[in-house]
């Protein structure tokens, strides 16, 4: 193609080629011109928001340059590419982010200075990209991070919502949620209008023979909507790559809009349509951790797997390969099983489109996907009924009960005697009505299937996969621990201790190679290091304390012990053991005398996160813990002792004020719910410690940072059924120090009762998630907690061990393991000069 272009014209495009500015008269330059042209604003009315879209701006066009060569260049090295399909990428904010990777935050801020900026406010003044829930969005986000900084051609394909996660607010202690309207500004996306898929829903199936004899089956008479593309460019951290985030935003097919009813004067109609269709990507399912089947949920799935896989068959059928070289040039992760009907599309593309017979194309689809599973909690795992999908998606639903037929033979053949294997692994559930099971069908079609802690990649083999290790053997189950970004999640977090460390280390290379981390723990005992590391975490406290007073009005005392839980409320998650034992700290701090209180050691206790709209039993839980921190909070007699803080609209943002706050972060899941957990990792590494339950990424965090330094309590996984059992058949022992915390709250101490009876009574009737069992060592693992900071030597050796033992958890690792273990792709290094 390059030989086509004449010279004349290959000179004048490169003498006048986008160039990226690298020094700050060049930012000034572009940012001002971002100002006073994109943005038509003036030295005379350019505000902190000018200041930053004009930044923003200016770091997009060098952003773009590189995104521009990066493509550029992995079209022409034609190597094998990983899509990574989330329905959730939570992204936080992008500017400070960018500044960083690309090297040039210093630059910018002494550009700002120069026109009357501080850098703080212009970061501050950006608006996070929400578009998920928790933590599988987010480790979506980690892991885009993570393959652009190591150079892996990828991209990720996910949904524009118009709406991302809603805003919540406190009003009177409850949750309230407010819509999250993004887009009204977003300088990182790019509308590829010419980029569009047209996806088809509903209609019918027609089947003939074609002139071999051939049956063939077309899905018609459907409803069209088209999908626009969005572009996110994706820094890779001190590195040229600039990778793809391709988000689909839905609209109603051009040819769809009837002009004839326009005309005879149906406008409404028309302009409804028009709406009906853009509603498919309006909204983020505000929901974690759990399925709702909802109709416009399915078809958010389906349009999104559709014009993603469109997308890349399109790209595949320009390189003129063979089809059997799909999977060498393709590898395709689901991240858990929300894109598994790009499962069954790949196939009908395959057979319906292409012609393909079905061995072959099935071959290739299996070889092509990789399933990532994130939970075992029945509530979590998608269903999808028949009759829902055989009216959305005809076509699908025959491809899928042949999928299903297949593996059932292969089954019958490999245990011909075991009939019960069949109607447990049959990917149809026979209810009424007949489910689909989303899992089954992920594992049934990809050639691996990973966990994302060790407990939990053993859990899904002995547990709800069992039968899929007996027919597929060990070796399609693997694990891959999850990792966080620690440019991000330390560098742009916490950048003192970030400095701190790279003085050690001669420079900042472990921000590519966590593992190079190791190399502090030689300074655990080195006085000055020691005091340098204990200044950083009182500032970074003293950084939250000024924040929660500003959002709160309340004052906490920095010198006090931080104890923070930040994370989506739910009852595995258990918010509520932290609150009962928070209260009953209080009752006896009450019980003492002044002078015994004095020598207690001073509490303040953060929360922070969302329920879902519909959790009723989660948005008791905010309501309780707001409800404490008044009584407490205003309690003359308990001063500094004790403060209960919730924390407004907990987000990614605001995360990187909290994790490097924190001397000890909460998470204490009932043993075998929370498969690994993430923000552990990010407290930890941000020289927090933990207190928390044999559960998730725990375990090995216990075991790379030393079980000194790390407080475990509560009953193991493997217990966890036997106790449930008891509770059913024998009833519940209810804890005696629990018992005084209902009592306090039943005497309307923290309000009316009645508004929180619902939240001891599922104690007092199943204990399901073992607050009971759990409540003791968990006071006594608190008090254990208060003995040992008050011998801050101490703690700050076990705090800097644990940093330095962290390097295992970086999501550079993951990266690397998928690659090698399930994506058999490899890095391609970008020239700095492209090509
Ligand atoms: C979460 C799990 O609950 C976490 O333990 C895990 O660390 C992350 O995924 C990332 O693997 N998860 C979630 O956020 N949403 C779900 N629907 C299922 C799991």
């Amino acid at each position: 193609v390059e030989a086509e272009i004449p010279d004349e014209q290959k000179t004048a495009w490169k003498k006048h080629s986008a160039a990226g500015f690298s020094n700050k008269e060049d930012f000034e330059a572009a940012a001002i011109r971002h100002i006073e042209t994109t943005l038509a604003r003036s030295l005379y009315n350019c505000d902190e928001g000018a200041a930053y879209g004009g930044t923003a701006l200016a770091f997009r066009d060098r952003l773009i340059i590189d995104w521009n060569k990066t493509q550029q260049s992995h079209t022409f090295a034609d190597q094998k590419r990983v899509y990574y399909l989330s329905l959730e990428f939570l992204m936080g904010r992008a500017l400070d982010n960018a500044m960083l990777n690309v090297g040039l935050k210093d630059v910018a801020r002494e550009g700002l200075a120069d026109l009357g900026f501080r850098m703080e406010d212009v970061i501050g003044i950006e608006r996070d990209a929400a578009l998920g829930n928790g933590g599988l969005g987010r480790l979506a986000a980690c892991f885009l991070d993570s393959l652009a900084s190591l150079d892996y051609p990828a991209w990720g394909y996910g949904l524009r919502y118009r709406y991302g996660i809603f805003k919540q607010e406190i009003i009177n202690g409850y949750q309230v949620e407010v819509p999250d309207y993004w887009l009204d500004f977003n300088p990182w996306e790019f509308p590829r209008h010419d980029v569009t898929v047209d996806i088809q829903f509903y209609g019918h199936v027609r089947k003939y023979n074609d002139e071999n004899g051939r049956q063939v089956s077309v899905w018609e008479n459907g409803e069209i909507v088209t999908a626009n593309a969005y572009d996110v460019p994706i820094p890779g951290y001190n590195t040229p790559t600039t990778n793809n985030l391709r988000l689909w935003s839905s609209k109603a097919a051009s040819g769809e809009f009837d002009f004839q009813k326009f005309n005879s004067g149906e406008y409404e109609q028309s302009v409804h349509d028009q709406m009906r269709a853009e509603t498919i990507s309006a909204v983020l399912y505000p929901n974690d951790n759990l399925d709702r089947g909802k109709e416009l949920r399915l078809k958010q799935q389906y349009f999104w797997c559709a014009a993603s896989l469109h997308d890349i068959v399109r790209r595949f059928k320009k390189s003129k390969k063979a089809w059997k070289e799909f999977p060498n040039q393709i590898a395709i992760q689901l991240n858990d099983t929300h894109p598994t009907l790009a499962i069954p599309e790949l196939q009908r593309i395959l057979v319906d489109e292409e012609g393909l017979d079905w061995d072959t194309a099935w071959s290739i689809v299996v070889n092509t996907f990789g399933y990532t599973n994130h939970t075992v909690m029945a509530e979590a795992l998608e269903k999808w009924s028949v009759p829902l999908i055989q009216h959305l998606l005809p076509r699908h639903l025959e491809i899928i009960y042949e999928i299903n037929l297949h593996f059932l033979q292969y089954v019958e053949r490999t245990f011909p005697k075991d009939r019960d294997m069949l109607s447990r692994v049959s990917i149809v559930e026979e209810s009424n009505p007949k489910m689909i099971r989303m899992a089954f069908l992920a594992i049934v079609g990809s050639h691996k299937v990973n966990g994302v802690a060790e407990l939990h990649s053993d859990l899904i083999k002995t547990t709800i996969f069992k039968d899929f290790v007996k027919i597929y053997g060990q070796d399609k189950f693997t694990n891959v621990t999850n990792g966080i970004t620690p440019r991000r999640w330390l560098h742009q977090a916490n950048p003192k201790l970030s400095e701190l460390i790279a003085s050690k280390l001669g420079g900042y290379d472990f921000l590519k190679d966590l593992t190079l981390l190791h190399k502090i723990e030689a300074y655990a005992d080195d006085k000055q290091f020691r005091k340098a590391f204990q200044d950083i975490k009182y500032a970074n406290k003293t950084r939250l304390a000024k924040y929660i007073k500003e959002t709160t009005g309340v004052s906490v005392n920095p010198a006090a012990l931080f104890d923070i839980q930040v994370k989506r409320i739910h009852e595995y998650k258990r918010q509520q053991l932290n609150i009962f034992g928070v209260i009953h700290r209080y009752l006896a701090l009450k019980a003492m005398s002044p002078e015994e209180r004095k020598k207690m050691q001073p509490r303040v206790s953060i929360f922070g996160g969302k329920a879902a709209p519909g959790y009723w039993m989660a948005k008791c839980i905010i309501h309780l813990v707001n409800e404490v921190g008044r009584v407490v909070n205003n309690d003359p007699e308990i001063g500094d002792a004790l403060k209960v803080i919730f924390i407004e609209d907990y987000n990614v943002s605001k995360c990187e004020i909290i994790a490097p706050a924190s001397d000890i972060s909460e998470h204490i899941s009932t043993a075998g719910t929370e498969a690994s957990g993430t923000s552990n990792m990010k407290f930890v590494l941000n020289g927090g410690l933990i207190i928390g339950t044999c559960d998730g990424a725990n375990i090995e965090i216990t075991r790379e940072i030393g079980e000194d330094n790390i407080f475990l309590f509560g009953n193991l996984a493997e217990d966890v059924e036997d106790i449930r059992h008891q509770h059913t058949y024998e009833g519940v022992l209810i804890d005696e120090g629990l018992q005084k915390v209902f009592d306090a709250i039943h005497s309307g101490m923290f309000g009316h009762s009645d508004e929180f009876s619902a939240l001891t009574n599922t104690v007092v009737n199943h204990d399901h998630w073992l607050t009971s069992a759990d409540f003791e060592a968990y006071c006594k693992t608190q008090d254990t907690i208060d003995e040992a900071f008050k011998d801050q030597e101490a703690w700050l050796h076990k705090t800097i061990l644990a940093v330095a033992r962290m390097g295992f958890f970086t999501a550079d690792r993951c990266i690397e393991e998928y690659a090698e273990m399930i994506w058999n792709v490899e890095p391609q290094k970008i020239k700095q000069n492209g090509a």
